[in-house]
């Protein structure tokens, strides 16, 4: 297949009005009728005429048994259109509008692909983004093709009790041979990979929610009965974003009804179809008995992301799929700050920016680095969503607002582009962002460097900053970005200091506003080099740079370790205190990495131990912030600082630290565990959960430590826990060392849960992610285990997708874990290509590693490509990482 470039984006030859879907839902077959209105674009370059006084329309379709195609109501004859596996094309369209009917035959009972109509435990439901209509019938399956739909549903009644799609249930009632019918009706113009359809035994939890306007809209969570009961966060949740959304945007849902439902089998988190969201049921069932603290706040993450796209996404959405930053970046920014103003707004950016670190700048590193808006077709979310965060850290939030406002405004029942999205912001606003949409189009992580300089006789203070953005696949040379950088002054007390003016290309900027004082702003960096000069500094200060970070990019200083010890005492924004921790903490790393490599003992600098210490014990710290600052960064984040990453070194090293820690912090480890524990019933609230997650943190320090007090100390939590958060927690930190209390817990967790797929999946993951040596064995046996099973994506990302987070074994020297991932990557690829395109991406960075095992690997990614049969996606991400 041919790679899909944006320059070639084209307008539609042809517009789809109505759309009248009709499923006969069965057993061994399902019927599909679509009646499209069709209208030829009349304004623009119209296509060349190919037969007679038209252009033919090219429908796509996969997958599909034709079987019948009607134009105005006339059979078509075989001569009037073509068909191949990818396509179906009307060669002689009428020039004028015309009405399509088309009859095709699909088997959503042997689809195991999860995309377009399947069945997932006995029940019908449908995936559609980006490109899985084309599974259900032919169509232009693009999103800047906008219909209204109907959808008649006709199934066997005792099977399929419920019958649901988009928009508003219009009329229902009993067929013959026990079978039902439903017809809804979707009043919003909307683009086909927001089609959902859904058809089984479920039951549902209801509630309402009245809008701002005062409309009560319906709400219901559908899921098989026995699971009702876990739905009441997810409800909770749900309410949550719809008040939310308004308070924060003025944005009001807009139907009276709106639908979430669980199913066991999906391939990604959820789908954000039209008032029929479809989730994935690890992100919607939850008790406090079965569901961690990480679930829950998943959740509320995840509903909140769903129901946002409603705006967008939904209301406006994309052009083409190159755009796909414009929903996702967007609607990731907007459920982050739901999140943020839920819990704590610091926890969450650390946990934001972790995970920016450890997954979306190594891949921007690699083969695999692509813009926010790739020039071909790749997912992004992360770094979108920081894009549009630097909207708003220039703009401010009323800025910002405008901003969406305007959006709306032009664009509601549209489908655009990212350029559209920074008119909207630059208009609203009426500033100058020259550089900016180069963060749309520029791969790789900027590389800021700054440095310092204070004139005591001027009393004024410089930050010089020098920019660079490192070449990508395709893209060798870069323009500087337009990088906003949040900055405050401390003075020797660690105080901030006021700022009054800034000095930049000439020109002299007030920062404070009227008499109040400023303590904090924004510097736009958008040259190669350049320089800010803070006027009226009375004594040398310790600049505190990239606050709340500002812009995802990666900074270096000539702050010194005093200055970030200083910093992590005392700084005021308390992302940065947290990084400065950080930066710390990644300096002790790689110089420990570069002992380890040399064969030199591996000594712990006291003073960062005594930083650690001084965290810990500091009571008037948030317990949540302080279980992130002692955590050390993760092996990925350290390796993709290595010019040739080293696995083993950065194990070792980690490991190292960790057990220093513990032996060194044990009696403050020991107190925090005690007196962390409650014998509360689970509440889901910020303070709870610090509390239990600093607990957790401690006990698997202790724990690493392998020493049976410590283990009968983990093993006593495990027995005592009343919520999966403790309990899972003591599990892993007893799980941490081979042994006998190890196997014995691992058995107990699987006898007590194996009832609870879900639970069940935390127990294939701890396994699978475990650094103990030779572990691959162990991953391989579990494939076989009765609970485990290829088809279900969790579980997959779960065991298969666990095992390649554990960089030890996953890059074991002898090639046992690259292996292992071949094979199952084959195995996979004919069940679910999409799931198998995730899980071969973990080859895509080999060239990071040493000669060994880039040969090894590369010969896996070579055995893949050159494998028959192999499914598109595969050999897209496959084919890449060999280029
Ligand atoms: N899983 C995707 C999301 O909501 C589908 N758009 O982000
Ligand atoms: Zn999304």
């Amino acid at each position: 297949p041919k790679e899909i470039f944006l320059k070639d984006y084209k307008l539609p030859d042809y517009y789809f009005d109505a759309v009248d879907l009709k499923f006969l839902l069965g057993e061994d077959k399902t019927i599909v009728t679509s009646k499209i209105s069709v209208y030829p674009r009349t304004e623009g370059k119209y296509c060349f005429i190919w037969h007679g006084n038209s252009c033919p329309l090219l429908l796509n379709g996969s997958d599909l048994k034709l079987l019948s195609i009607k134009v105005d109501g006339k059979k078509l004859k075989e001569e009037d259109y073509h068909l191949d596996i990818r396509h179906l094309t009307l060669l002689t369209p009428p020039s004028g509008s015309f009405v399509l009917e088309v009859e095709t035959e699909i088997h959503p009972e042997n689809n195991t692909s999860l995309e377009g109509l399947y069945k997932t435990s006995g029940n019908f439901c449908t995936q559609c983004e980006a490109e899985g209509f084309r599974k259900i019938t032919f169509y232009q399956d693009r999103p800047d093709i906008l219909a209204s739909y109907t959808c008649r549903i006709e199934a066997d009644k005792s099977l399929y009790p419920v019958l649901l799609s988009n928009g508003n249930l219009i009329e229902q009632g009993d067929l013959e041979d026990g079978r039902h019918y439903v017809v809804w009706e979707d009043p919003f113009k909307k683009p086909c990979y927001l089609f959902a359809l859904v058809a089984g035994q479920l039951e549902s939890r209801n509630d309402t929610f009245v809008t701002k306007s005062g409309r009560t809209v319906t709400l219901r969570i559908w899921t098989p009965s026995r699971d009702v009961p876990k739905t009441a966060h997810a409800m909770y949740a749900l309410k949550a974003a719809m008040k939310w959304d308004e308070e924060v945007f003025g944005l009001e849902y807009d139907l009276d009804l709106f639908n979430i439902v669980a199913v066991p089998d999906f391939n990604m988190g959820a789908m954000e179809n039209k008032s029929l969201n479809i989730f994935n049921s690890k992100l919607v069932l939850a008790s406090p008995e079965t569901a961690s603290d990480g679930d829950y706040a998943a959740i509320l993450g995840v509903i909140g992301h769903e129901y946002f796209h409603n705006w967008t996404g939904n209301r406006v959405t994309c052009r083409d799929w190159f755009q796909l930053s414009l929903k996702e970046g967007l609607t990731v920014f907007r459920d982050q700050e739901f999140s943020s103003d839920m819990g704590s707004r610091t926890v969450k950016r650390i946990a934001d920016v972790s995970r920016l670190r450890n997954y979306q700048f190594p891949q921007d590193a690699g083969p695999m680095a692509h813009p926010v808006r790739p020039h071909s077709y790749i997912k992004v979310y992360e770094k979108g969503a920081e894009v549009v965060r630097m909207y708003k850290t220039l703009l401010g939030s009323s800025g910002f607002r405008k901003g969406m406002d305007l959006y709306f405004k032009r664009h509601d029942g549209q489908a655009v582009t990212c350029e559209d999205f920074f008119a909207a912001m630059r208009d609203a606003n009426d500033v100058d962002f020259s550089n900016f949409l180069t963060w749309y189009s520029q791969a790789g992580t900027p590389h800021v460097s700054v440095t310092s300089f204070y004139n005591s006789d001027a009393r004024t203070f410089s930050l010089k900053f020098r920019q660079e953005v490192p070449p990508t696949p395709g893209q060798l040379v870069k323009e500087p970005m337009f990088i906003p950088v949040s900055v405050g002054l401390l003075d020797s007390s660690g105080s901030d200091l006021p700022l009054a003016t800034v000095y930049h290309e000439g020109l002299l900027h007030r920062i404070a506003r009227n008499d109040q004082p400023v303590f904090s702003t924004v510097l736009r960096v958008t040259k190669k080099e350049e320089e800010f000069v803070f006027s009226d500094i009375p004594n040398k200060p310790i600049p505190s740079l990239l606050r709340g970070y500002s812009a995802p990019v990666r900074l270096d200083s000539d702050l010194t370790d005093s200055d970030l010890f200083f910093l992590l005492a005392h700084d005021s924004d308390e992302f940065n205190r947290w990084e400065a921790g950080q930066v710390l903490a990644r300096k002790s790393m790689l110089s420990l990495v570069a002992n380890f490599q040399q064969n030199k003992p591996l000594v712990l600098n006291p003073k960062f131990v005594d930083g650690i210490r001084s965290i810990l014990c500091d009571d008037s710290l948030d317990k949540e912030f302080i279980s992130k600052a002692i955590t050390l960064p993760g092996e990925g984040e350290i390796m993709d600082l290595m010019d040739v990453a080293d696995p083993d070194a950065v194990h070792a090293v980690r490991s190292f630290i960790r057990k220093q820690l513990a032996l060194q912090l044990k009696e403050e480890f020991l107190s925090t565990v005690t007196s962390s524990r409650s014998s509360e019933p689970y509440i889901f609230n910020h303070q709870n959960m610090a509390r239990r997650a600093l607990k957790n943190t401690a006990l698997v320090y202790l724990a690493s430590l392998d020493d049976p007090e410590l283990t009968s100390l983990a093993v006593h939590e495990y027995n005592t826990a009343t919520n999966m958060t403790e309990q899972f927690a003591a599990l892993a930190a007893i799980a941490q060392n081979p042994g006998q209390a190890r196997d014995e817990v691992l058995a107990d967790f699987y006898d007590k849960w194996s009832h609870d797929y879900l639970v069940i999946n935390k127990w294939f993951a701890l396994q699978a992610m475990s650094d103990i040596p030779g572990n691959v064995v162990n991953v391989q046996n579990l494939l076989a285990h009765p609970a485990f099973d290829m088809r279900n994506p969790n579980k997959v990302y779960s065991l298969i997708g666990g095992f390649c987070g554990s960089l030890v074994n996953f890059h074991a020297k002898d090639g046992s874990g690259y292996n292992f991932l071949g094979d199952v990557v084959l195995q996979l690829d004919k069940l679910n290509p999409q799931v198998a395109s995730r899980i071969v991406s973990a080859f895509s960075r080999w060239r990071r590693y040493d000669e060994d095992r880039q040969r090894l690997a590369k010969a896996q990614l070579e055995k893949i490509v050159s494998a028959n049969g192999l499914s598109e996606n595969v050999y897209e991400i496959a084919s890449k990482s060999l280029a």
